[in-house]
């Protein structure tokens, strides 16, 4: 009996145990779900800087195919004749959908993800999703990503879009960072819903192309096209001042994705306020653009080089404003609300590119020679 009271004691012992080990694993599991420790992706990049997370190299490129990924929670693969690989997930409409991908991450680094995906309707709400790798948020927002609110130009618009993971406020991407090797990638669905082709995961997209300013397509009959000391091949667009006066330039955008506008100008009057109405393919795709100020350069490139570039960008926060785009040419039309200007080029540009390359070797020559003739007749 007294064996059997033993033995009883020690299974109620052995059960108190194990109770409290696996409480305390629950528990531990819980917590890290929603204790994690999460700042801003802004506030971390000291943090990264100094742990040596660099972007990894911009010709990394890779796509995983949504389809590629366990699903669930209503989530499918639905053949598509138009898609890559023949195949979307759609389903991804509930909250508590998910897919879960494996990925090979070619280096360490900090990587952009792209997704490209297409909305059930024009008027679609924005989708906003959880992100993890390898189970765990890295920074806050990551806990809510919101796509489909990135502005763009309606004489493009289109159902398929691809949008890096970004600040939904100004569609600057995000740094996800990644060692070398394997990695479980998963996306939660929180609201709202779209079809997803694949995911992108990439260095820093590139881009940086321009129209010369005096090769516009349409445009008012009081243009003149001018020589100007270091305008890209030696031209501008001039002639350009009575309320009312346009210009229209062709752009041909290389690849999906979102872009900046940008100028590169000169206005050497400072006796009248120069403004500008802008629009993107006949669309006024921000209030402001109404009345784009450009600030003195104080010369027209007459003498020296004068030229400045200037972004389109929010006047209160100086974040340039960045557009969805998909490949194809796109129509930026300027028109005068006040004030003279000359434009040398006028170009796109996404977050990454670098506005290089503006000038070639003939422009160089040409600057060079003016030099050496201002030289003497200086001397002289
Ligand atoms: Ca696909
Ligand atoms: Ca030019």
């Amino acid at each position: 009996m007294l064996r059997n009271i033993k033995i009883a004691l020690c299974l109620v012992f052995a059960l108190l145990i194990s109770v409290q080990v696996l409480a305390d694993v629950w528990v531990d599991e819980i917590s890290a779900k929603k204790g994690e420790d999460l700042k801003s992706f802004l506030s971390l990049t000291q943090k990264y800087q100094e742990d040596n997370w660099l972007k990894v190299n911009s010709k990394i490129s890779k796509v995983v195919e949504a389809e590629s990924g366990k699903l669930g929670n209503g989530a499918i693969v639905q053949t598509s004749s138009t898609a890559s690989g023949g195949k979307v997930v759609s389903g991804f409409n509930q909250p508590g959908s998910y897919i879960e991908w494996e990925f090979e991450a070619p280096a360490r680094g900090m990587y952009e993800f792209w997704f490209k995906y297409s909305l059930p309707d024009a008027e679609a709400e924005p989708i906003v999703l959880d992100i993890t790798v390898d189970g765990k948020h890295q920074f806050i927002e990551m806990t809510d990503i919101h796509f489909n609110v990135v502005p763009y130009a309606s004489a493009l618009e289109t159902l398929e879009r691809i949008e890096p993971a970004s600040d939904k406020d100004n569609g600057v991407p995000f740094g996800f960072i990644m060692d070398k090797g394997k990695h479980k990638i998963r996306i939660d669905n929180l609201s709202g819903e779209f079809e997803l082709d694949y995911l992108r995961i990439s260095g820093a997209v590139k881009h940086f192309f321009f129209t010369q300013g005096e090769n516009y397509a349409a445009g008012s009959s009081t243009l003149k096209k001018v020589s100007r000391i270091a305008a890209s091949r030696g031209k501008a667009v001039s002639g350009f001042e009575n309320p009312g006066d346009f210009i229209e330039w062709k752009v041909n955008v290389p690849e999906d994705g979102l872009y900046a506008i940008f100028f590169r100008y000169t206005l050497g009057d400072r006796s009248v306020e120069c403004v500008r109405k802008v629009q993107l393919n006949g669309k006024t795709i921000y209030p402001d653009w109404d009345e784009v100020h450009f600030y003195p350069t104080d010369g027209w490139s007459e003498k020296r080089n004068d030229w400045k570039e200037r972004r389109l960008e929010d006047p209160e926060t100086r974040q340039p404003y960045f557009i969805y785009m998909p490949k194809g040419e796109v129509t930026i039309r300027m028109e005068a609300v006040s004030g003279p200007l000359e434009i040398d080029y006028v170009g796109l540009i996404t977050r990454d590119g670098e506005i290089k390359g503006e000038l070639n070797f003939w422009d160089y020559l040409r600057l060079l020679w003016h030099q050496i003739i201002s030289f003497f007749i200086s001397f002289n």
